[in-house]
């Protein structure tokens, strides 16, 4: 359902399915692809239909093989290397601060800029053939869309550094060990079990499952009191809303709540 040339994206029930197309490249994001992606973000935030956002590769082999380094080659300047990076680093903010849950069905490679595009997701979804790295030392350079922040907050620092220094490629269930990815599918159900998780969570309260996002992003960036001040505030919040109601009558009625998101 989209004029786009190198995303494709469906809509569901409930949720959105973006498609990243360069298969002959392994879906490697160039500024067209990235420039695509941020007006596909654009139009998501804006249907309030869509509850949950799930992001895959076409293909068999890849989710997304980093930046397009035939395109990196012929950057001219440092200037311009920065502001490339800068604009990546934005759109992959814009995805990770979107108010609905972000599934990345992670379907092959994710090097580079695909291990940093997966991690500006909620939650990552690996299919057993997947396989992550940060492999930019091995072109002279670092990673630049968000690698050395996102990876040191998900596995820590040292393995951070291990996998950006070293470049080595890790699998699904290492990364599923390191709690980079939070499961590991047979390749052939990824994007069904992706479906079905997005399904579950369209149908929870859209209001809490924002509160927990942000309670979790913006709370792991300050300190453990901010923290827990920001929770108990959230907390309230969901306080305010038909979504509490029903929820609580639900359960002491003993039936499935019906959630509206108000
Ligand atoms: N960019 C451009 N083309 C690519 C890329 C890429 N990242 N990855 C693969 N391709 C192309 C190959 O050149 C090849 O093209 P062709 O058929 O014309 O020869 C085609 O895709 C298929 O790839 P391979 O033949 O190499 O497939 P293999 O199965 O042998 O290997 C690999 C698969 C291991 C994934 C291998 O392709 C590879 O190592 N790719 C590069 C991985 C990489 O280094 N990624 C990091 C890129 S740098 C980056 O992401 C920086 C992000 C921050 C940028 C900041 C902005 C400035």
């Amino acid at each position: 359902m989209s004029d786009w040339k190198n995303v494709q994206v469906e809509k569901g029930d409930a949720w959105a399915l973006v498609t990243f197309n360069r298969p002959k490249v392994l879906n490697a994001l160039n500024r067209e692809l990235l420039e695509e992606l941020d007006a596909v973000i654009s139009w998501i935030e804006q249907d309030e239909e869509i509850r949950v956002l799930i992001m895959t590769g076409s293909g068999e082999k890849a989710f997304v093989a980093g930046a397009d380094i035939t395109e990196l080659r012929r950057i001219p300047s440092a200037t311009e290397a920065e502001r490339l990076a800068a604009f990546g680093q934005r759109l992959f903010s814009r995805i990770e601060s979107l108010p609905i849950p972000v599934i990345m069905a992670v379907n092959g490679y994710a090097l580079g800029g695909g291990c940093e595009l997966a991690m500006a997701g909620d939650i990552i979804l690996a299919s057993d053939r997947a396989r992550f790295g940060q492999p930019e030392i091995n072109l002279g350079v670092i990673p630049g869309y968000g690698g050395t922040q996102r990876l040191a907050r998900r596995v820590g620092t040292g393995t951070a550094k291990y996998l950006c220094m070293t470049g080595e490629m890790i699998d699904a269930q290492e990364a599923a060990r390191l709690g980079l990815v939070q499961k590991v599918v047979a390749a052939d159900q990824l994007l069904d079990e992706a479906k079905r998780l997005a399904k579950q969570l369209a149908q929870k309260a859209p209001i809490a499952l924002r509160y927990i996002k942000k309670a979790i992003d913006i709370g792991t960036e300050t300190d453990l009191s901010a923290g827990l001040h920001l929770e108990a505030s959230y907390f309230g919040l969901t306080f305010n809303t038909d979504d509490r109601a029903e929820g609580m009558d639900a359960f002491l009625e003993k039936r499935p709540p019906r959630f509206t998101g108000k």
